[in-house]
């Protein structure tokens, strides 16, 4: 059987063996732990969640990874902090297991993700044909019903690693994270997205540069706190914060804009994790520990801000 010894992120694991060793965290802590569904992939895979909870009704943390494909670091850190948030002892920890319900989804875009490992280590959307091209998939993060396809901040072309579908929700993934994402509204107060790479700390808007959200200088506030709490750590990473399309590029239709404009959340980001261009997507397992811990120390500071507004 398969435990945390075994399971060391020392390596990127496959699909298969993230959700056998999710199977075995929901086991060894019944209670605090449990599985939900987010719904079904196009190619029938069942999207995978596990909520964190040591009472009830504390507020809510979702936190979405691995939308693109290729970006591995996002589910090896997730599953690291899912693992962080049951067995750490450090006090900041802990505090941040007992004060929350964490709703995290390790890998969202499974079928890609399948794919990536099994056939195209480069692959960043879904995986549904389309009727009018021989190109497959769509990029999840361009599917959102919010501000879709406005600004050139996605492309209508089924070939470019940009395309937005024909239309909003035209992927069962993001529809099915719409609808669990609103069933649960009530419930959470903070989305993550986790992505790579470039290290940044991206909050909304990402369809525009002219426009920025009424508590805009708040979130710059916290990406300060976040952006400080990593570099102090012994690697002196340097994340760069702002919004989106200022800091990175104009992009419309994304899940953190969605769950910021429709669901009217105040706190809503998207981590770039390591690194800045020479590995890329192909981020060496050697660096996966560095990157968990600083996304520990970062989150630490976000959540710490975010409560002394
Ligand atoms: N970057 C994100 C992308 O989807 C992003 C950047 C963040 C866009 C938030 C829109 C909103 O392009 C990567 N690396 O995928
Ligand atoms: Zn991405």
């Amino acid at each position: 059987s398969r435990d945390s010894g075994t399971f060391g992120w020392k390596r990127y694991y496959n699909l298969d063996e993230i959700e056998a060793w999710l199977d075995e965290i929901l086991q060894t802590h019944p209670g605090i732990t449990e599985d939900f569904s987010v719904g079904q992939s196009y190619e029938g895979r069942r999207i995978r969640g596990i909520k964190i909870s040591h009472g009830s009704n504390k507020p809510g943390i979702f936190i979405e990874s691995n939308i693109h494909a290729r970006e591995w670091i996002t589910s090896a850190s997730a599953t690291w902090f899912i693992n962080e948030l049951l067995t750490s002892q450090q006090p900041e920890v802990r505090n941040l297991a007992n004060s929350y319900d964490w709703y995290i989804v390790p890998v969202f875009n499974v079928d890609g993700f399948a794919y990536s490992h099994q056939s195209d280590r480069m692959w960043r959307k879904t995986r549904q044909p389309h009727p009018t091209s021989s190109c497959i998939g769509v990029d999840g993060n361009r599917n959102f019903d919010s501000q879709w396809m406005v600004n050139n901040g996605a492309s209508d072309d089924p070939c470019s690693e940009t395309f937005a579908g024909p239309v909003p929700w035209s992927e069962p993934e993001t529809k099915a994270l719409s609808d669990y994402l609103t069933s649960i509204r009530d419930k959470f107060s903070v989305y993550i997205s986790f992505h790579s790479y470039g290290q940044w700390l991206l909050s909304p808007y990402g369809h525009t540069k002219e426009e920025f959200p009424e508590n805009y200088n708040d979130l710059l506030e916290i990406g300060d706190a976040f952006s400080g709490a990593i570099k102090n750590l012994v690697y002196g990473t340097e994340y760069v914060h702002g919004s989106t399309a200022t800091v990175l590029y104009v992009a419309s239709g994304s899940s953190v804009d969605w769950v910021f404009n429709e669901l009217d959340k105040k706190v809503g980001f998207t981590i770039e994790f390591r690194d800045k261009a020479r590995f890329g997507f192909v981020l060496p397992p050697s660096q996966i520990l560095a990157n968990c811990e600083e996304l520990m120390a970062g989150m630490i500071a976000l959540i710490d801000r975010t409560n002394t507004l």
